[in-house]
C-alpha cells in the first residue's frame, strides 16, 4: 500500500442520486451508496484513494472538475444528463489535463438518438457504457493502469 495513494475523483451528475428508484428496469436497483461502496472497494484493491460526489447542478459539477487540476490523479465521471449538452463540462475536463474515464450505467447507443452524442467523450481517455454499475469498478481498474498503480 503506497503512503500517498493517488486520488481519483468520482463525479456523478443529475438524477444519479435517485438510483435504486429511478427507472430500475434501465438503471438497476442499486443505490448511489452502493455505487460508492463498489468504488471504495475497487479503489482499495488498486491502491487508490477516492473522493465520490454527486450533484444535480451543472455549475457545481464544473467547479468540482476545475478543482481536480493539481489535486487529483484522475477523474471518473458519469455526467448523466449533462453528457449531451454541456460544453462547459467538456471545457472544464480539458483544462484539468488529467486522465478521464466516462461511465454510463446504460448502453447510451441502444437508447434514444439524443443520448448518443457525448461532449464529454472529447475529453475522455476511455468510455465505459452498458455494463451497469460494474462499469465504475472497471473504470477504477483502468484508472489504476493509467496512473501507474496497477503493478502488485
Ligand atoms: C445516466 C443518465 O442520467 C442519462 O441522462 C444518460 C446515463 C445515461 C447512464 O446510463 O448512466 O443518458
Amino acid at each position: 500500500m503506497p503512503v500517498n495513494p493517488p486520488l481519483i475523483v468520482v463525479l456523478n451528475g443529475p438524477n444519479l442520486n435517485m438510483l435504486g428508484v429511478r427507472e430500475p428496469e434501465k438503471y438497476g436497483t442499486a443505490t448511489l451508496d452502493d455505487v460508492e461502496a463498489l468504488c471504495a472497494e475497487a479503489a482499495e484493491e488498486f491502491g487508490l484513494a477516492i473522493d465520490f460526489r454527486q450533484t444535480n447542478s451543472e455549475g457545481e459539477l464544473v467547479t468540482w472538475v476545475q478543482e481536480c487540476r493539481g489535486r487529483a490523479a484522475g477523474i471518473i465521471i458519469n455526467p448523466a444528463g449533462y453528457t449531451t449538452t454541456s460544453i462547459a463540462l467538456l471545457d472544464a475536463l480539458l483544462l484539468t489535463e488529467l486522465p478521464v474515464i466516462e461511465v454510463h450505467i446504460t448502453n447510451i447507443h441502444r437508447r434514444e438518438e439524443f443520448r448518443h452524442h457525448s461532449y464529454v467523450s472529447k475529453a475522455a481517455t476511455g468510455v465505459i457504457c452498458g455494463l451497469g454499475i460494474s462499469g465504475y469498478a472497471l473504470a477504477m481498474r483502468a484508472m489504476a493502469e493509467l496512473v501507474g498503480e496497477d503493478e502488485d
